[in-house]
């Protein structure tokens, strides 16, 4: 995309009895808009706008080169990140907006932080699993399940998001890696027990009902920070709940439960990793959509190179992507919202159908 292009938007109208609309790429036109145009109100019309604004970048051209490598693309990965859920309402960690900008991640998400202060950690945890309940699949979520229907085995996403949210999609299960754990899963920390379960009752004990922890959102405001000291650490809102009222282990009995997700310095699970392995080596691997990831955290960030280093294509998604990078590796880049872009950009494989009405 040249500079100038920046300044252009390509702007799509969806008519349609069933909202959505019938959307034909070739009739994207190139058009100015501004954020006022977008409408996004589920109450609305027939005649829905699904705008390409000056939020969401890229050139028509850009697009169709992208669609003509989907279509043609055997097999391909998606390394999904928190921008995916976003506009699905739950923080993303880094960034503007990201829900660790205000608190030290690394106070919370290591086996050294909750060995400290499980009180601490378990009411952050708490709170994140109620957003996540709360929280539903958007249209990206949907797309990308559609595409993994759609391209049978050969198609993988390995998400890094402990939401569960793709699952809530229909992400076909045997299709969908998560790389950092899940919300849902409790462990036994106990070491001679082995105890692990998915557990959606929330919340998990009576002691973590009361959910004042502050959960950072997109929004940040002062009400917010002011909840954090200046040094980014919480302040006295947090609850100090006694061991024994915490999740304990029902097998054991005796041991505190750990929230199934996996924290800084520890490995990944080993399954996940062997069966991204396996789908990398098996066969060339086309296009790698990478979705909503600052690609900061190691080992997913690297499968980004071991797709490009055996000549796979990467398409980024993300609400502020560095095009230079990826478009001078031949790759593709589309700003703005994942839950906009990839409906309209996966369309010529997963058509339009499949997304419930509320998220169109
Ligand atoms: C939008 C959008 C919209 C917004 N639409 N886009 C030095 C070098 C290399 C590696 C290391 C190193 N030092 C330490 C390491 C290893 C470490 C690591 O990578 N550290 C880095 C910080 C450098 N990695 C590990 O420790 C991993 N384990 C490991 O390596 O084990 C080795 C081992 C082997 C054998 C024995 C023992 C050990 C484990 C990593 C676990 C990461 N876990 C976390 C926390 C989980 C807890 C929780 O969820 O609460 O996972 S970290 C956090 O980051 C979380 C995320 O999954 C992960 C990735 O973040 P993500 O998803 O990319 O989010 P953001 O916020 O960073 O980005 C959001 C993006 O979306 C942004 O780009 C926005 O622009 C965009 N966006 N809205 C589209 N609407």
């Amino acid at each position: 995309m040249s500079g100038n292009d920046q300044n252009l938007v390509a702007s799509i109208s969806l008519d349609g009895a069933n909202g959505y609309g019938d959307v034909d790429t070739d009739d994207i036109s190139i058009k100015s808009f501004t954020d006022s145009d977008v409408s996004s109100s589920e109450e609305e019309t027939p005649k829905v706008n699904y705008l390409l604004s000056d939020t969401m970048l890229s050139s028509s051209s850009n697009l169709k080169s992208f669609q003509n490598h989907l279509i043609f693309s055997k097999r391909i990965i998606a390394l999904v990140g928190a921008g995916l859920s976003a506009s699905s309402g739950l923080p993303t960690f880094r960034g503007s907006g990201g829900m660790w900008r205000n608190y030290d991640a690394i106070d919370l998400a290591t086996p050294e932080a909750f060995r400290a202060n499980p009180s601490l950690v378990w009411q952050f945890y708490s709170a994140r699993r109620s957003a996540a309940l709360k929280a539903r699949p958007n249209a990206g979520h949907y797309s990308l399940a559609e595409l993994a229907r759609i391209k049978n085995g050969d198609f993988l996403t390995l998400t890094q998001n402990v939401d569960g949210l793709s699952l809530r999609a229909n992400h076909p299960s045997e299709t969908l890696l998560d790389l950092h754990g899940n919300l849902f899963e409790v462990r036994c920390t106990g070491f001679l027990c082995n105890y692990t379960q998915m557990v959606f009752k929330q919340p998990l004990v009576p002691a973590l009902a009361d959910n004042d922890f502050p959960l950072i959102s997109a929004d940040i405001d002062d009400a917010t920070v002011s909840t954090v000291d200046n040094k980014g650490y919480i302040d006295e809102k947090i609850k100090n709940i006694p061991l024994k009222e915490l999740p304990i282990c029902p097998k054991c009995k005796k041991d505190l439960l750990r929230p199934g997700i996996v924290w800084f310095g520890e490995p990944l699970p080993l399954k996940v990793i062997d069966t991204a392995d396996n789908f990398l080596v098996q066969e060339k691997v086309d296009l790698i959509l990478v979705i909503g990831t600052s690609c900061s955290v190691w080992p997913a960030a690297g499968y980004v190179d071991r797709v490009k280093s055996k000549g796979g294509k990467v398409a980024v998604f993300n609400i502020e992507a560095d095009k230079e990078d990826v478009e001078h590796d031949g790759g593709w880049v589309f700003k703005g919202d994942a839950a906009k872009w990839l409906p309209i950009a996966l369309e010529p494989v997963i058509g339009r159908n499949f997304i419930p009405r509320r998220c169109r």
